[in-house]
This record gives structure tokens, sequence and C-alpha cells, in this order.
């Protein structure tokens, strides 16, 4: 690709996506900075994991009233979210409101990918190629593409036989799927699949669950909002705001009580039936030592093992859905709404393929072990190419025509996860190497976004030309990357994190585990300092080389 190419027009800054990274990141920089956007995105609408998972039962396992922006007092306060995990559906609403309240959908150009972004050192700008032909030349571009947005469907034999319908939760058909009287699978218990399974057990004349490992589905206590208790939230946003910017998990957790080695079984166990019972995520730190010693997290492993014990009837069926190989967290926990007790439905059978996988897809269904398992649809919850699958989807190459993609192949490095050496005036939205969706994903966004915003006024205001992260400080953050996540289960388990989910992919932990607070201040300093760890080269200086 000729970087001399004709172009169409030329831009401050091209943002790849319209989700919630994308249209935060068009707000600050069109409204705030008043530079001149355009933001591609594939989907004909806003919301992008939202906008594309629809599958039955979608929900998000943050809470509503933390899921969601903090930029604008005005719209915090007028939005009234109804339940405590909102649905897809209202999560999608809320993008639109957005959307429109802010005037986002006029510099977004939907129905369009970009598929290729080329360095044009001559000029330091990018010159982005879309899937419609156009080119833009733009001083920055800003990738918002997404965590989880490129769905990873498992290479079987035979799958392009299959006579019935196949589905991927991450593509979900917009118009909806009548399952009524189908005979459906599901492959996969990851959180798509502990969403869907319950919702889609309600609707099939037949479900039949493909798991492979058991998940710890932890009950969500989902509920409408009590408007007393969202006026007082309300009234308090910004001090809750604040925490929850500085907080590790990026949300409101409830303090741990103590070590679980320490305390006495009847505190254990009072606390945890407390926890349980209000549902969601708490119980995780219930204790100071789940995350960090094998003893104490079999406290919490037992105590959930011991509710899908109560919950299912069968024991054999129990056993099986109980995770023995892989301590508890170790795994993204999932959050679900009567996933268990699903289980005790006449119209589901869960096949247990850890010890007798699938080998085909048939005509008619699915084999595994010697069993044919005849189906009309087949789900695929079976997960993404996390993290760097939607960036790596884009051809982009930086200085000397090298290509990201190569770049990655191996170890994929960003310096702070926001920006990879040699591959300048190029952000990254929750990149690797960011706490991205380890923590409240929309708390990740809103730091990113304002970290580069601020730095474009540096970047103005000291008439720069490029900024390119030097290797010696990308290193340095890899290297405390993976320093931090040895001390995490989630770095020791197959897991999309760690890229085991995708054949042949870098087996490299890919978030930031040291939490949302620790890397804000982080951030913060490096901007403090001058922006240590970035090359930025004056506009003269880089003219006349
Ligand atoms: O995907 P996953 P997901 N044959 O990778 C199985 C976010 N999210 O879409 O564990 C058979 O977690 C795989 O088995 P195993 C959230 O961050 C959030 O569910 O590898 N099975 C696993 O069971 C989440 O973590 C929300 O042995 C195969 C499942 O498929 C992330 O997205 C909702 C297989 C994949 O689980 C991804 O979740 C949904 C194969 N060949 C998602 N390949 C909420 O906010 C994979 N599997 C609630």
């Amino acid at each position: 690709m000729t970087t001399a190419q004709e172009v169409d027009q030329t831009v401050d800054a091209v943002v790849i996506g319209a989700g919630f990274a994308g249209m935060y990141a068009l707000h600050r920089l069109r409204d705030d900075l008043g530079l001149d956007v355009r933001v591609f995105e594939r989907g004909s609408g806003v919301g992008g994991t939202w906008f594309w998972n629809r599958y039955p039962g979608a929900r998000c396992d943050v809470e509503s009233m933390y899921y969601s922006y903090s930029f604008s007092e005005d719209l915090e306060q007028e939005w009234q979210w109804t339940e405590r995990y909102p649905t897809q559906p209202e999560i999608l609403d809320y993008a639109n409101h957005v959307a429109d309240r802010f005037g986002l959908r006029d510099t977004i150009t939907f129905d369009t990918s970009v598929d290729r972004a080329d360095f044009d050192e001559g000029s330091n700008t990018w010159v982005v190629t879309t899937d419609a032909g156009e080119v833009v030349r733009a001083k920055f571009l800003i990738t918002a593409v997404g965590c989880l947005s490129t769905s990873q469907l498992p290479a079987i034999d035979g799958l392009s036989d299959f006579t019935g319908r196949i589905l991927h939760t991450g593509q979900w058909p917009h118009e909806g799927v009548d399952l009524e009287g189908k005979r459906v699978a599901v492959i996969g218990t990851g959180s798509s699949g502990v969403q869907a399974i319950p919702e889609i057990a309600r609707q099939a004349q037949h479900l039949t669950v493909f798991q492979r490992t058991p998940p710890f589905v932890l009950p969500a206590g989902n509920r409408p909002l009590d408007p007393e208790n969202v006026a007082d939230i309300k009234s308090r946003y910004r001090d809750i705001r604040e925490s929850v910017k500085n907080s590790v998990a990026g949300t409101i957790v409830e303090y741990p009580i103590g070590s679980a080695l320490e305390l006495d079984e009847e505190t254990r166990r009072r606390e945890l039936d407390r926890r349980w019972a209000v549902g969601g995520s708490d119980i995780m730190a219930t204790f100071t030592d789940t995350s960090v010693n094998l003893e104490a997290n079999a406290v919490l492993a037992d105590y959930v093992r011991e509710r899908i014990a109560s919950d299912v009837k069968s024991p054999d069926l129990a056993a099986h859905l109980s995770p023995q190989t892989y301590p508890i967290g170790a795994k993204r926990i999932c959050i679900g709404t009567d996933y268990y007790t699903t289980y005790n439905r006449e119209n589901v059978t869960l096949v247990d393929i850890r010890n007798s996988p699938i080998t085909a897809v048939t005509a008619q269904g699915i084999v595994a072990g010697d069993e044919e398992h005849e189906v009309d649809v087949i789900v695929f919850a079976t997960g993404y190419d996390a993290v760097t699958g939607a960036i790596n989807g884009i051809d982009i190459n930086g200085v000397g025509g090298r290509s990201l993609r190569e770049t990655w192949e191996t170890n994929p490095q960003a310096y702070l996860g926001l920006s990879s050496a040699g591959f300048p005036n190029l952000f990254f939205i929750t990149g690797p190497g960011s706490p991205s969706v380890l923590v409240n994903v929309i708390v990740s966004i809103e730091q990113h976004v304002d970290w580069i915003h601020d730095l474009l006024i540096h970047v103005r205001d000291n008439n720069i030309d490029r900024v390119e992260a030097q290797p010696a400080a990308q290193d340095d953050w890899s290297a405390h990357i993976a320093e931090r996540s040895q001390s995490s289960f989630l770095s020791k388990t197959a897991n999309w994190q760690t890229g085991a989910n995708i054949p042949g992919k870098a087996q490299v932990f890919l978030l930031y585990v040291g939490g949302m607070g620790p890397y804000r201040k982080t951030c913060d300093e490096v901007a403090a300092a001058g922006y240590t760890g970035f090359t930025l080269t004056p506009a003269r200086q880089s003219a006349i080389a």
C-alpha cells in the first residue's frame, strides 16, 4: 500500500468502533477538543458488544448504576435503569440515548469496517482504508474495537454438513430466533452460556448442554431497582464515581471480613450465606486471601460446590456441574440466574465432554464420545479471540511497513496497554496490558479516553507531531504485567485472558491485574512527568528529519 495514494479526506483523528469506547472518544475529541473526527463502525448501530450480543438472557454482570458513563452529570441523573443488572436491550437503549443526546450519530459511518491502516512516515499520519474503499488520512488513529468482539467458532469436523441452524452468542440474529419446539444444543458454559442456558431451556423442546469445563456460577440476585436506593445513589453519584475510579474493580465491592484461614467456621458460613443471598460477585471478596492462597480459596470453592449439590437434584449431575480442577476465580466468575436449577428440568441434558470430546458435527447433530446427539440448532457460546482479536482483524502497518499483527504474533505488547512501539500516533482503548475487561470496562474506557484527550492537548500545546512508545518502556511494562499476573490464579488457568482458548495464539497474560486505581495512578504519573516512556517529536524537528 502506498502512503502517497489519493485520500478522500484528511481529519485529525479516526476512531474505529462506535461501542462505549468509540462513542466517548468521539465526544471527547470532537466536542471537548474541537478535533475533526471520523468514526467507522461495522455494525448498523452504536453499542458495540451490546449491539451484537442479543442472545436470550444477555445481560451485564456489573450493576447498572455503575455500568454507565460518569462524564455527564445530567446524563447520569436523567437516565433510569430498571434492574440491578441491566438487560442487553436496556443497555442498547442507553447507548442509543447517549448517541442522540450528544449528537454522535452524524459523525459515525455505520456498516463500514476499517480494513487497513498504514503509517505514512513522511507526514506522521495514518492512511486508513475502509471496506467501502474510502481512504482517510488522520493524524491520530484510535482503536475502540472491543475486547470481546471477535467470536470464536471452533473448527469441528463436519460443521458445514449440519442441516440445522448454527448460531454464536456474540452474533445473534437481530430479528431474534424462535426456539420453540426445537432441539437445541449449547456448546460452552462461560458467562454467555450461563446466561443463555436457562432462557433457552424455557423456550426449547429440548436443550443439550455440552460442557467442557464446569464454571463457578454465583447467583445474580437480580431484582428491580428500588427507587429510594436509586435516589440515594444519584444524590451521591459524584462521590461514588470518584471512589469507583480509584477502586480495584471499577465498581463498589463489599469489604472482606478477614482471612478465610483465621476466621472460625461459624463466622465464615454466616457471612457466606448472607452474601450468597444478596447475590452478585461480592461473595468473591468475603475473605482477604481467596485469590492468593489455595487453602483459603477452597473455603469459598467448597461452599459454592455445596450450593450446587443442594440446587441440583441428581447427585451425579451435581458432581459433573461442580468445578474441581481449578481454584474459584481462576476463570472469570460467572453470574447467573436459575443456572443450576435449570438442570433439574426434564427437557435439559448435560453432556460432559471433558473425557469424551466433541469429535464431529453431522447433518443431524453433534457427536461426542460414541454418541450422536440429534439437534435442530447449535448455539456456540464458545467465546472470543479476546483483547487482540479485533485489533488484529485490521491490517495495521507501522514504521517501516511493520505489521502489528506480525509484531504481536508471539507477544502482544503495548506500553500501558495504550500504544505499541513502532506504531506512532496509534492508541488502543482497552488494549493488551491494560485493566480493560478485568474491571468494570466503562470505567476503563473513560480513563483511557480521558488520558488520550489530555495527551492530545499536550500535543497541541507543544506542537508535537509524533507520539511513540519507547521499546524499553514497553518491555518494562510487559515485565510488570507478567510479574503482577503471577500473583493471580487467572494467569495460571487456561482461559481467554491468557490466549489459551485460541489455537496458535500467543500464550501471554493479556490484562493488567493490578486494578483500576493503581493503573490510573501510573498513567497519571506518566502524564505528569511529561509522558515518560513516550518519544514526543515536535513538528519542526520531524519535518526536518
Ligand atoms: O466465553 P468464554 P463467553 N469445545 O471464553 C467452551 C464477557 N461476557 O462468551 O472453559 C467445547 O468465557 C469453553 O470451555 P473451556 C466475560 O468477560 C460478559 O462465555 O475452555 N467447548 C467455555 O466453557 C466473559 O468472560 C457477560 O473448557 C468449548 C466456553 O466455551 C467473556 O465475555 C456475558 C470449545 C467459552 O467461555 C467471554 O464469555 C457474556 C470447544 N471447542 C460474556 N471452545 C456479562 O457481562 C470453547 N469452549 C454477563
